[in-house]
């Protein structure tokens, strides 16, 4: 019966949800043991902050929708990459680049694709490094393969796009003109400062990949 059925897709949404979750868990230690290793062989610290977040049902049924998607979980594993998200903010451009090669090049994550909307911004302003990739969880009954979606962005980027958010989400979408101008503009200035930043702190500090080989110790990056 229908009742029957609903407790069904209740405990498989519930199995997916776990596997998800066990994905983010094993992506965030990854980049931990990626940020800490970074910290012990070059004394400095590329990344700021990471966060996860799983899609809520409600968000997965309107993404499912948009794409005309049946309500399938099967379908949905296949098809939506993004259940699972992590955003890795770092300070600055080149750590964005170098922090995305050493995740990606690990033995253990698979890339499926990248999409550089550093290089290529959004028409909006919209600027990140997108990668998906699948990372392997570890179940009682085998080993299952789960997409996840990591965001690299610098904190200016991330700045930019917590704002964008928000005024979406007050316009419902329908943002006015000139706030959409002001938002490109807002996008340039942020691009600027973290080309000023950046190059403020290599006339202070050097740049970290030419300290390393300078020192002649630890791999080249
Ligand atoms: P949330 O709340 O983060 O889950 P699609 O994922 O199908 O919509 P595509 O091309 O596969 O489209 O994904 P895309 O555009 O590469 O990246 C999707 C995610 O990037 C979004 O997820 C946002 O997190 C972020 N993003 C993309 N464009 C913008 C933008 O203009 N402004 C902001 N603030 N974030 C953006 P979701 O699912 O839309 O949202």
């Amino acid at each position: 019966g229908l009742a029957q059925r609903l407790a069904a897709i209740g405990s498989d949404f519930r199995q997916l949800t776990l596997e998800y979750e066990f994905a983010l868990r094993e992506v965030e230690t990854k980049m931990h043991i990626l940020q800490d290793e970074f910290l012990h062989l070059h004394d400095y610290n590329p990344i700021e902050h990471v966060s996860t977040r799983l899609k809520t049902l409600d968000s997965l049924v309107a993404k499912s929708n948009r794409r005309e998607l049946p309500m399938d979980l099967g379908v949905w594993r296949r098809e939506i990459l993004d259940i699972a998200g992590t955003r890795v903010t770092c300070s600055f451009r080149r750590d964005v680049y170098r922090v995305f090669e050493l995740f990606t090049e690990r033995q253990d994550v698979e890339v499926i694709s990248v999409k550089d909307y550093i290089a290529q911004p959004k028409a909006n302003g919209y600027s990140s490094l997108h990668a998906t990739v699948r990372v392997p969880v570890y179940l009682s009954t085998g080993v299952v393969l789960i997409p996840v979606e990591i965001q690299f962005r610098t904190i200016a980027m991330d700045f930019w796009a917590s704002l964008d958010h928000k005024i979406k989400y007050k316009y419902d979408g329908e943002v006015p003109a000139d706030v959409v101008d002001e938002l490109r503009e807002a996008a340039q200035a942020a691009d600027d400062l973290d080309r000023r930043m950046e190059s403020l702190h290599d006339r202070v500090h050097g740049n970290v990949r030419g300290n390393v080989r300078g020192s002649g110790s630890g791999p080249t990056l």
